[in-house]
């Protein structure tokens, strides 16, 4: 760990030397324009955050440090006999901003795996709950109860030089996603498989134990999950759970805080939530239209009809995306591969084949493409993982990667409390009258 650590030091301490120059000479210089539209209408647009550790391009999808997904894919380590990047190597790249050797993502695993142990009292706060609780309720439960292991909040209680702050956000952050594995697999085994939790193993890499610890034994599974924690780790900062997770941090709240605060975002049917809508919604259009293999016909019939009830179709459309999400595409390859012949996943190909012309016609839909949420159910679904609300914990899971490594990022560069500006409607009818900025 003590390397990792000084080689982001040092990372950061350049970088802060640079930014300091880069705004010295630009700091005046004008990034955007906003208008009254972006104001009301969720701030689409705005360029408002500094995130370094990925950045989407509305066209191409999303890159990290400036490689695409396919290019992970290829670059990233493996685990032994693998072909799916290791989410550990990936988390080396978000904080490095260098792709990992071999070496150094199997460091990162069994730094995780030393620093695994979850407290008694997390699941007994678990237990707590009601076994009808949502699983994303249960993992933020459980994340916030683990909130009592935070260094920097102890630190910051005994009194802490803020040139310190980024060494307790980077030890906690690396303790929490280390933890979030076990919290995870026992929100699904107390749900699900009536409490008979699974002990971790040692030896495995950290998606790996994941999967061991639901129950899930199959090594493609294992692939599927290291896949899967990799594409979902990061989409710049705008997003719900990116940029709570950030602004939440920015009032030096901890990386505990923090990231369940980012969970409740990710929580919403808008965002996370809806890759458990998405399965949802393909049962009950199998269910209703008695076939498991609806045609595209059938298809577009029950399209129209979601659209009719005021509903939106979930796993289509992106605030930012504008074509196929390349992490639908990195899923639809893994099935194409793995189950090429699994009536789920040749529904979810059907169905993108039928539903974009559909919203297209609409006239009103930025992004008639699928996002990420589109495919991942129908791949777990293949392997027996069929209790689709707790497909958002998986999502939780990945995401910690990219909102912590970018928090460890917020704090080395010295980041101040975030407060945006925000107006009346009574104000702004009275700059239109001309009364000038009346908020200024
Ligand atoms: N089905 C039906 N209508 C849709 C739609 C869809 N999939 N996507 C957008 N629309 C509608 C919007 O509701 C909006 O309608 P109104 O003007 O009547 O309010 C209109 O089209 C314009 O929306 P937009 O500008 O294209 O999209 P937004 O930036 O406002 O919203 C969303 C982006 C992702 C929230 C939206 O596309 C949506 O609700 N999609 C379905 C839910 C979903 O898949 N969410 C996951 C997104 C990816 C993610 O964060 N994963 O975690």
């Amino acid at each position: 760990m003590g390397e990792l650590k000084e080689l982001f030091k040092a990372r950061a301490d350049a970088a802060v030397a640079e930014i300091k120059d880069l705004l010295k000479e630009h700091g005046n210089k004008k990034i955007g324009e906003v208008t009254l539209a972006q104001v009301y209408q969720g701030m689409r647009g705005i360029t408002g955050l500094v995130t370094e550790t990925s950045l989407l391009d509305a066209h191409e999808g999303i890159r990290f440090r400036d490689y695409s997904i396919p290019e992970l894919q290829e670059k990233l380590p493996k685990a032994k006999d693998g072909t799916e990047p290791l989410p550990e190597g990936l988390f080396y790249l978000m904080l490095i901003g260098e792709m990992p050797s071999e070496e150094d993502a199997h460091q990162i695993t069994s730094v995780w795996q030393r620093r695994s142990h979850v407290p008694t009292h997390v699941f007994h706060t678990i237990d707590a709950l009601p076994i009808t609780a949502h699983p994303m309720t249960m993992f933020v439960t459980g994340v916030m109860a683990l909130q009592t292991e935070s260094n920097f909040a102890k630190s910051y209680a005994k009194g802490m030089s803020k040139k310190d702050y980024w060494e307790y956000v980077f030890d906690d952050s690396m303790d929490l996603i280390a933890r979030l594995p076990r919290i995870a697999a026992y929100v699904y085994r107390r749900k699900y498989k009536f409490s008979e939790h699974i002990q971790p193993n040692g030896l495995l890499d950290w998606a790996g134990n994941l999967a061991h610890m639901m129950g899930f034994e199959d090594e493609s599974f294992k692939e599927l999950m290291r896949l899967y924690m990799t594409i979902h780790a990061d989409h710049e900062g705008g997003n719900v759970s990116a940029h709570t997770t950030h602004l939440v941090g920015s009032a030096l709240s901890d990386p505990y805080l923090s990231f369940a605060a980012g969970m409740n975002g990710l929580a919403g049917p808008l965002h996370g939530l809806a890759n458990q809508e998405v399965i949802k919604w393909i049962f009950d259009m199998r269910e209703e239209l008695e076939t498991e293999l609806p045609s595209k016909e059938q298809i577009a019939d029950y399209v129209q009809k979601t659209l009719s009830a005021g509903k939106v179709v979930p796993g289509y459309g992106h605030a930012v995306l504008r074509k196929t999400d390349p992490r639908f595409t990195a899923q639809m390859e893994f099935g194409k591969k793995h189950m090429p012949d699994d009536p789920l996943v040749q529904t979810v190909w059907n169905i993108y084949e039928t539903v974009p012309p559909i919203l297209q016609s609409l006239g009103k839909i930025k992004n008639p493409w699928p996002n990420v949420d589109a495919h991942s159910g129908a791949l777990l679904v293949h392997y027996g993982l069929e209790e689709y609300e707790f497909y958002t914990v998986l999502f939780g899971v990945s995401r910690s990667l990219g909102v912590l490594a970018s928090l460890c990022w917020d704090r080395a560069l010295g980041f101040p409390l975030e407060r945006p500006k925000s107006v009346t409607t009574e104000a702004v009818k009275s700059w239109l009258a001309g009364n000038g900025e009346i908020w200024e």
